[in-house]
């Protein structure tokens, strides 16, 4: 196929087995499969350098009855406006609280704001899932 380059790999066949099951459930061949993987392992790889600018989505939970941490979350968030692009609040149940937050600016800053928020006394749970501006090919 033109713009792609064919090359050999080597594994385990136990490993290639349980490879092809997870190619056959998403409905993919290996060549796909692996590009995804190799995409993702750049990425990955990309969020890691402290200065690049990054999307990514905070997601936390909490109990907004929890002393004064619905007041600490929400200036947490002003101190950060430029940085929290958008916040979704879902009230899951009369004392829990479900917060998606979606960030853009550079990783280590992405991560101190992620830090301060999950690490507020209360928040129960909660996952930084950051990714790359800049889709690899
Ligand atoms: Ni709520």
């Amino acid at each position: 196929m033109p713009g792609l380059v064919r090359f050999g790999v080597t594994m385990e066949p136990e490993l290639l087995a349980r490879f092809d099951r997870l190619v056959a459930r998403r409905g993919h061949n290996r060549s796909e499969a692996l590009r995804d993987l190799v995409r993702g392992a750049l990425v990955e790889a990309e969020v890691e350098e402290p200065d690049r600018e990054v999307v990514g989505t905070l997601t936390m939970v909490f109990d907004h009855h929890s002393g004064d941490l619905a007041e600490k979350l929400d200036s947490i968030q002003h101190e950060h406006c430029r940085q929290i692009v958008a916040t979704t609040h879902v009230h899951l149940d009369p004392h829990t609280c479900l917060e998606v937050l979606l960030l853009r600016g550079p990783a280590d800053s992405i991560r101190l704001i992620a830090d301060a928020l999950l690490g507020a006394k209360g928040v129960r749970h909660g996952r930084l899932v950051l990714t790359s501006t800049q889709a690899p090919p």
